[in-house]
C-alpha cells in the first residue's frame, strides 16, 4: 500500500521513516515548506537520536518523499498537533483541516488513522467531517485511532518496541490499522474501539502527571519541614511497593501538561484529582521563581545563571518548558538583573527571551563565573559535571536534586 503521513513533526516524521524502512512507499505532508524541503534532502528539522540515519536511507532509496500538498494514498496517518485553548478545550482545527483536505483524494475503502492525542470522540468526528466533504462515498472509509506513546529522546527505539493500543471506529478498521503497524512495530498491538483508545492515551499521561504532582507536592512539604526531599524519596522508594517520581521545576512538554485537561473537560465533576495534580504542577515554576527572587534580593544588580531551558534532560526541545517560563518571568520581574541562560542544545534563545535586553545565552563556565545566584532547571548530563567548588560562594537553587551533596 502507499501510506501518507500528515504532519512531519516529532511523531509523524519518525513514524514515516519507520514505515519506509522495510521499503513501504511513504509520502509525508507538512504545511511548512521548510520542513518539506529538509525532509526531501534527508535533513532533520529537529534532533532525535537514530532518526537522521533512518530518514537519510529512506530518502536516498526513494521510499520516502514529502510535499505540502496531499496526494492519494491507501492509508492516511494524521499526526498533527492538538494544542489546548485558554479554556482547556482541545483545539481540533489542525485535525479538521487535515481531514477535510485528505477527503478530496478519497475514492472509497481507504484507511484513515488518527495518531494525534485527542479527546474522546475525535476519531468519530473525523468520520463526520469526511461525510460532509464526501457524501458520495457513503461512509466507505475505515477510521481508527492509534495514539503514539514514544518518549522524546528514545523515539526510534520505542516506536519499534512499545505495545500499541489500536481503536477502530469499526472492528474492521482496527484490524486494518493493525496490519499497518505490523510493518515496523514489534510490540503487542491491542485492539479496541476508538473512544477507549483515545481515553487510554489520556489516562497514561494523566497517570504520570498525578505521580509527578505527588513528588512536586512533597518537595514543598519537605522544604517547609526542613527535610531533604531527595533523601526522603530515595528512602521511601526502598519500600517494595513505593516508587515516587522526582520533583522538578514543573511539568513541561506538549503532552503531560495538556492531556489531563482533555479528561477534565470531558468529565469535570468526576476528575477532581486529575485537575488538582495539574494545578500542583503548574504552581511549581512560581515556587521556583520565588526561591530565586529571595536569593537575588540580597544582591545589587544580580547576575543569575539559569542552567537549562529544555523541558527535560538531554533534549533540545524547548516547547512548553517550565525553565523557559521561569527565565521569562525572572527577566520581567528583575529588569536590573542579568540573566545568563545556559542551554548547550540550542544556538539561539527562543524569540520571547531573545527580545529581552537582560537575558543572554551563555556558555556554562562563563555563566557560573559571573553569577551570584545559580538555578539548575534541567538535569542535562553536562550540568552534573559542574565542579561543586565553583558553587561554594553562590546561592544555589537545585530544582532537580542533581547537586544534592553540594
Ligand atoms: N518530570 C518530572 N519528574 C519526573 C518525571 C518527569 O518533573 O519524575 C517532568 C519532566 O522534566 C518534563 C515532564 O515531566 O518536564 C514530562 O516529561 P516525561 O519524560 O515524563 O514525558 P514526555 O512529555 O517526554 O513524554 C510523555 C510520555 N508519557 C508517559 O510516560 C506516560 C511518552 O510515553 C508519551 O508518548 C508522551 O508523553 C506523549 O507524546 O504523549
Amino acid at each position: 500500500p502507499t501510506i501518507a503521513v500528515i504532519g512531519l513533526g516529532y511523531i509523524g516524521l519518525p513514524t514515516a521513516a519507520a514505515l519506509a524502512a522495510p521499503g513501504t512507499r511513504v509520502h509525508g505532508i507538512d504545511v511548512s515548506q521548510r520542513t518539506v524541503d529538509m525532509v526531501n534532502r534527508g535533513e532533520l528539522p529537529f534532533v532525535e537520536p537514530g532518526l537522521e540515519q533512518a530518514l537519510q536511507s529512506a530518502v536516498r532509496r526513494g521510499d520516502l518523499t514529502a510535499s505540502t500538498t496531499t496526494p492519494h494514498a491507501d492509508v492516511y496517518i494524521v499526526a498533527v498537533p492538538t494544542p489546548f485553548q485558554d479554556d482547556h478545550q482541545a483545539d481540533l482545527s489542525y485535525i479538521e483541516a487535515a481531514t477535510r483536505t485528505l477527503s478530496a483524494q478519497l475514492t472509497g475503502g481507504e484507511l484513515v488513522i488518527l495518531e494525534s492525542t485527542s479527546p474522546p470522540g475525535t476519531t468519530e468526528k473525523m468520520g463526520e467531517w469526511i461525510d460532509e466533504e464526501r457524501p458520495d462515498l457513503a461512509g466507505n472509509v475505515l477510521l481508527a485511532h492509534c495514539p503514539e506513546r514514544v518518549l522524546p529522546g528514545r523515539v526510534m527505539i520505542e516506536l519499534v518496541k512499545n505495545d500499541r493500543v489500536i481503536g477502530g471506529v469499526t472492528p474492521e478498521a482496527a484490524v486494518a490499522a493493525q496490519q499497518v503497524y505490523r510493518i515496523f512495530c514489534e510490540g503487542e498491538l491491542l485492539l479496541t474501539d476508538a473512544r477507549t483508545a483515545e481515553m487510554a492515551k489520556l489516562v497514561e499521561n494523566s497517570y504520570r502527571d498525578v505521580n509527578i504532582a505527588f513528588a512536586n507536592e512533597l518537595s514543598q512539604v519537605a522544604a517547609k519541614l526542613d527535610i531533604d526531599v531527595w533523601e526522603l524519596i530515595n528512602l521511601a522508594n526502598h519500600h517494595p511497593r513505593v516508587n515516587i517520581l522526582q520533583p522538578g521545576p514543573g511539568v513541561g512538554g506538549h503532552c503531560i501538561a495538556v492531556d489531563p485537561w482533555f479528561i477534565v473537560s470531558a468529565a469535570p465533576q468526576e476528575s477532581r484529582l486529575i485537575r488538582t495534580a495539574r494545578e500542583v504542577n503548574d504552581a511549581k515554576p512560581h515556587q521556583v521563581i520565588d526561591q530565586i527572587l529571595a536569593h537575588a534580593k540580597d544582591v545589587e544588580n544580580p547576575t543569575i545563571a539559569l542552567l537549562g531551558l529544555a523541558f527535560k534532560a538531554n533534549i533540545d526541545d524547548l516547547r512548553e518548558s517550565p525553565a523557559r517560563y521561569i527565565a521569562k518571568e525572572l527577566a520581567d520581574r528583575l529588569p536590573e538583573a542579568t540573566i545568563l541562560a545556559v542551554e548547550p542544545h540550542v544556538e539561539e534563545l527562543p524569540a520571547e527571551l531573545a527580545a529581552l535586553s537582560n537575558v543572554r545565552l551563555s556558555p556554562l563556565n562563563e555563566a557560573l563565573e559571573a553569577s551570584q545566584v545559580v538555578a539548575l532547571l534541567v538535569d542535562h548530563d553536562l550540568f552534573g559535571l559542574v565542579d561543586h567548588a565553583v558553587l561554594a560562594d553562590k546561592a544555589v537553587v537545585d530544582t532537580r536534586g542533581l547537586w544534592r551533596n553540594v
